[in-house]
């Protein structure tokens, strides 16, 4: 390392604490896996293998608790009087004790999450070339991996409308140089992935947007991302993460129907897939499940940011999610298709302003990961008995067995010949039972 040497194990931030091991349901160890057992085989399948767990940068090493009401209430022994190049050193040393203390194989992060305030793009750029050696070497040091980076398109006040959709090109244009730059650090990283959240890529209103042409930049821009990355030779896949509002009105990006929708047009539906956020799921007024079923039905299954919302408010709460139930229904579309390929479980989830000690977030995370490992449970144990697998294929077994279902859905079946045949037949079906209550019960039967 040019500025200085990278100490993994000295002086560690974490001090009282063990690294996190797997004690077994059993356990009264609060800082103890109860059942993510990594080398458990589950469905043929290491644990570790079907969820890929990452940590996220950005809530766990970067807020400081403040929240529009009030300033910081963590005081992180990383965290410095200002962001400075020190701070930014100490932040990313922290970061990797935690990394290694919870025993997970990946990481996430942002360019200014691991970068000292870069007040100019230049500055940016420099600032993110020397965090990527130190990252390759905490990388090294550690056997921790990234899943995925991505640009911080948001927070600088330049991006207020947008960062690919900015009116402005010359804003745009600092978007696309900070995407190369965050894209081929990733690369060089072996990142499995690159994200792209589209926060300020939408309106506040109609009346200082012109949608059309917003809409036609960012396909542009997008195509150009996916030609660097072939030019550059990233085997990752490139996602973006939908969500449907929040920071702006109307985020273009709104849930994983419309992200399809929108990479068809623009013909990257078989390059562009999708990381999918439950609280970004209840937002566009959707369940977890929903999107996953939707995204692995067009093809477009990427990765998942795990967290929830919450029943008491409308916003982006980003808790750790401890529904063992709500995962599990996600799960159990998920699986079937094969699981995450590139993807994996990355905690964008965040502490509660009012959990301030470091122990928190140790605490925080065994709960997200614990919950992820009982639903994986779940969902296996649901689909090996295979009875709601069953009770589907039946439900749907007469397009495949009866000569109606088959003549309708052939080549020359139009809407006049199936409705002269119902007519001609006398059909007047009835409706069978779709036997909700019992499904639920089968799957409250399997929760771990
Ligand atoms: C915001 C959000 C982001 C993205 C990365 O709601 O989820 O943290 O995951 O920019
Ligand atoms: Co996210």
């Amino acid at each position: 390392m040019a500025d200085g040497q990278i100490k993994v194990d000295g002086d560690p931030v974490f001090k009282g604490i063990d690294p996190i091991r797997f004690e077994g349901p059993d356990s009264e160890n609060p800082l103890a896996y109860r059942y993510y057992d990594k080398d458990q085989i589950v469905l043929g399948k290491r644990m570790e293998d079907h969820l890929r767990m990452a940590v996220c940068y950005w809530h766990t090493f970067c807020w400081d608790g403040f929240d529009v009401f009030g300033g910081g209430t963590f005081n992180r022994p990383w965290h410095g009087a200002v962001n400075d190049r020190a701070a930014a050193d100490a932040k990313m040393a922290a970061a990797f004790e935690f990394f290694s203390k919870l025993g997970l194989p990946y990481y996430c992060f942002h360019d200014v999450d691991v970068t000292e305030d870069s007040p100019t793009p230049d500055e940016l750029s420099s600032n993110l070339k020397r965090m990527g050696d130190r990252l390759a070497a905490y990388q090294d040091a550690t056997g921790i991996k990234l899943l995925w980076g991505t640009a911080n398109l948001f927070s600088n006040p330049r991006f207020g409308a947008g960062g690919l959709t900015n009116p402005n090109p010359e804003v745009a244009a600092v978007a696309v140089r900070q995407i190369r730059d965050c894209m081929e650090v990733t690369h060089a990283l072996g990142g499995e992935n690159y994200v792209l959240w589209g926060g300020r890529e939408g309106y506040d209103t109609l009346l200082n947007t012109d949608l059309d042409r917003e809409l036609g930049n960012f396909g542009r821009f997008l195509a150009m991302v996916v030609d660097h990355k072939h030019k550059i030779g990233f085997e990752g896949k490139i996602l973006i993460e939908p969500k449907p509002h929040e920071p702006m009105y109307h985020q273009y990006d709104f849930d994983s129907a419309t992200v399809y929708g929108f990479l068809k047009r623009f013909g990257l539906e078989d390059e562009v897939h999708v990381n999918i956020e439950p609280n970004h799921a209840t937002l566009a007024g959707h369940s977890f499940a929903h999107e996953i079923a939707t995204a692995v039905s067009l093809g477009i299954m990427g990765s998942i940011d795990i967290n929830c919302g919450n029943y008491q408010n409308g916003w982006d709460t980003d808790q750790f999610n401890l529904d063992i139930r709500d995962i599990t229904l996600a799960l159990i579309e998920l699986l079937p298709s094969g699981g995450l390929d590139t993807g994996g479980f990355n905690f964008d989830a965040k502490v509660r302003r009012q959990s301030s000690s470091v122990e928190d977030l140790f605490h925080a995370h065994v709960g997200g990961v614990d919950a992820l490992a009982r639903a994986l449970l779940s969902a296996a144990d649901i689909l090996e008995r295979g009875d709601i697998a069953k009770f589907k294929a039946d439900r749907y077994a007469g397009w495949e067995n009866s000569d109606l279902g088959k003549m309708m859905l052939s080549e020359g079946a139009s809407l006049e010949s199936i409705a002269d045949h119902a007519a001609k037949a006398g059909l007047s079906p009835s409706h069978a039972s779709g036997r909700q209550e019992m499904l639920e019960n089968l799957v409250n039967r399997s929760l771990k």
